[in-house]
């Protein structure tokens, strides 16, 4: 099955009709298609396909209790409204890359195996990258068993649900310690790609990046008869919190982000109780992100405090930076060179990945694929077939560097 007739495949599922983008959030319906269609794959190419404890699919060639595995993949699930792009082309690129080297008639000298990682965005539960930080031991069972969505069902109850044992949930270090090397590739989120004219580029490192949850609790009161002078509302301090998000990020140049709000009762026509607004920051450098932070905290206490609104920040997932392997980088960009020509770009990214979680513990890599837009985590997210096609050769350039001989 060739690239573009997975890809026809697998685009319908999940997406809006009405704003072209996807919500294949994780143990949903969607999710379980996305999860049936990588197991068709798997199958129908003769690969032993697994899930594992933590509900990641594996589809293997070789026997990974051999070791020293090569894994290549990435993740199905998605953001709300998000693009076609943004983990399923690291999917789609492993089959495709499998089966541009069997027609190369390689000789496999080590088990390959792809992945798709549960969970990655985060979007039900609020923790980006659950597969992959159970499998890496950054997530121990019992917080895995806290994590609720926003009907109130636990993480565990939604796996148990799809046919899971939520008991087997937890770190996976037999699993850890039969891969060799990962590598995935991940369409651009930026333009870089595009603005130095290449298709493919090769990653350096994910920066420092976390989420934080902003509670502001006012009194709830009556819109229209309230005096101003006798209100306490919460609106307001979150208000003036987003703006100082803005003013610490461009100061320090970062990034930071107020992207998802709760208001209760959230009624027109009443002041808020409760106002909980979730931070999304990032920075090049981890001091860096602190004093942003820090910053933005210190602007929303003075604002709580100046409209006798309380406040609570917690803390939900702070991800430090993660080097990727340099030994695999300069393998990446050595082999892409041979392809092409010797000014392969390196690039950083902030953008958060499976493969960031994972470089923590073992040897890993990433490609990204140009995206002419730059956009993601939007339904106009892009990357043309052409340089899909790119990418995949590149993939399977890399695992034949790696895994063949
Ligand atoms: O949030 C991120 O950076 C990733 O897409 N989960
Ligand atoms: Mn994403
Ligand atoms: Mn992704
Ligand atoms: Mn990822």
């Amino acid at each position: 099955m060739s690239f573009h007739s997975m890809w026809t495949e697998l685009l319908p599922v999940g997406r809006s009709s009405v704003s072209g983008g996807y919500r294949r959030f994780a143990w949903t319906a969607a999710d379980a298609e996305c999860r049936a269609w990588f197991e068709e794959q798997a199958r129908a190419r003769g690969l032993t396909h697994e899930v594992d404890r933590n509900g990641n699919q594996w589809a293997w060639l070789g026997d990974p209790a051999a070791g020293d595995a090569v894994v290549t993949g990435s993740h199905l699930d998605s953001v709300p409204d998000g693009g076609a792009f943004d983990g399923p082309l690291g999917v789609v690129s492993a089959f495709a890359a499998l089966d541009e080297l069997r027609g190369r008639g390689v000789r496999f000298t080590r088990p390959v195996g792809i992945v798709n990682f549960g969970d990655e965005e985060g979007a039900r539960f609020g923790l980006a990258c659950v597969g992959s930080r159970l499998t890496a031991g950054q997530l121990t069972a019992e917080q895995a068993h806290r994590l609720t969505d926003g009907d109130g069902i636990s993480l565990p109850r939604a796996m148990e649900a799809a046919g899971h044992d939520p008991e087997a949930i937890g770190p996976d270090p037999e699993r850890l310690a039969r891969i060799g090397a990962f590598v995935e590739l991940h369409v651009e989120q930026g333009r870089a790609l595009d603005e130095l004219g290449h298709a493919v580029g090769v990653a350096s490192a994910v920066w420092p990046h976390g989420r934080w949850r902003f509670d502001f609790r006012g009194e709830a009161n009556h819109a229209g008869t309230t005096r101003l002078t006798d209100r306490h509302d919460p609106m307001l301090p979150y208000a003036e919190t987003v703006l100082a998000a803005r003013r610490e990020a461009e100061r320090a140049g970062a990034v930071a982000t107020f992207g998802k709000v709760a208001v209760e009762p959230n009624g027109v026509n009443a002041i808020p109780s409760l106002v909980r607004g979730w931070l999304d920051a990032r920075a090049t450098d981890q001091d860096v992100l602190d004093t942003v932070v820090g910053g933005i905290e210190q602007a929303a206490r003075k604002g709580a405090d100046g409209h006798g609104v309380a406040l609570d920040v917690v803390r939900e997932s702070c991800t430090p930076v993660a080097e990727f392997d340099h030994a695999l980088r300069d393998d990446l960009v050595r082999i892409l060179a041979r392809g092409d020509g010797p000014d392969v770009p390196v690039l950083g990214t902030g953008a958060g990945h499976d493969a960031g979680i994972l470089s923590a513990r073992i040897p890993t890599a990433m490609l990204f694929v140009r995206n002419p837009t730059g956009v993601s985590h939007s339904p106009a997210e892009s990357a043309d077939e052409d340089d899909c096609l790119a990418g995949v050769r590149a993939l399977a350039d890399v695992l034949e560097g790696l895994a063949c001989r």
